[in-house]
């Protein structure tokens, strides 16, 4: 049985898709990184990255949330495109996503609601490069109904993890600039297994309160500074 550590949030959720969209029987174990339960030896010795998500799979360990979703694909044959051709762009959007989609959506996310004053420059960096990728999706989406073309794979999961934030990270008006990305988001939200990966967020008491103890347990640079 595949041992799923999960928290509620963008990386999780989309291995949460996977798993729901290709049924396969998994164990929920929760990370609550408010609690800083990442930071625990027993997890950190699955991801020494100490973030969820990470899997583990029998002898398979594996962690960061677009190879987890490479290795689901390779698993299962399936949502992952078989020409060289096709699985080339695969990797681009992948990786695009892993390092440019992820990164700067967390890092706006982190300067515009977290971070203290002075963050005007922080702000401003992270909110444009935000936009910029979110905008190269966009445009990808208006090209094609998903973003390897006519069929729904991995890459659109990866995308869907991050989309579902995307008026806490750009603002509520970002929808009206973004509308390809809202169209794939609204598809795949009414797919079953969305809903279902929606739900994991129920099934335990993930802490709410981002008070001292949790912002310690998330922001760990801040102790350098005194705050
Ligand atoms: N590159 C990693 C990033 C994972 C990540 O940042 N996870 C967040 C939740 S979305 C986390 O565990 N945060 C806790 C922390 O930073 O301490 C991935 O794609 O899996």
């Amino acid at each position: 049985m595949i041992e799923f550590y999960y928290c509620p949030a963008p990386n999780p959720a989309k291995v949460a898709l996977f798993l729901e969209e290709t049924e396969l029987p998994y164990e929920l174990v929760p990370i609550d990184t408010r609690k800083g339960e990442q930071h625990a030896p027993a997890f950190t010795a699955i991801n020494p990255n100490a973030k969820a998500p990470a899997l583990v799979d029998g002898d398979a360990t594996i962690f960061d949330s677009n190879a987890i979703l490479l290795y689901l694909a390779e698993k299962t044959g399936r949502f992952m495109p078989t020409t060289p051709a096709e699985r080339a762009q695969m990797y681009s959007w992948l990786m695009f996503v892993a390092t440019g989609i992820g990164p700067f959506s967390g890092q706006a996310v982190h300067f515009t609601h977290f971070a203290p004053e002075p963050k005007e420059y922080a702000v401003n960096r992270y909110e444009f490069e935000a936009w910029r990728h979110w905008s190269i999706i966009d445009a990808q989406l208006a090209r094609h109904r998903y973003m390897l073309g006519d069929e729904y794979t991995l890459v659109d999961m990866a995308v869907w993890g991050w989309a579902r934030a995307v008026p806490f990270i750009l603002g509520a008006q970002a929808w009206e600039k973004l509308p390809n990305v809202k169209r794939l988001l609204d598809e795949i939200n009414a797919r079953p297994a969305a809903q279902s990966a929606e739900a994991l967020a129920t099934r335990h008491a993930f802490k709410a309160e981002m008070d001292d103890d949790a912002r310690k347990a998330l922001f760990p640079q801040n102790a350098r500074l005194g705050i």
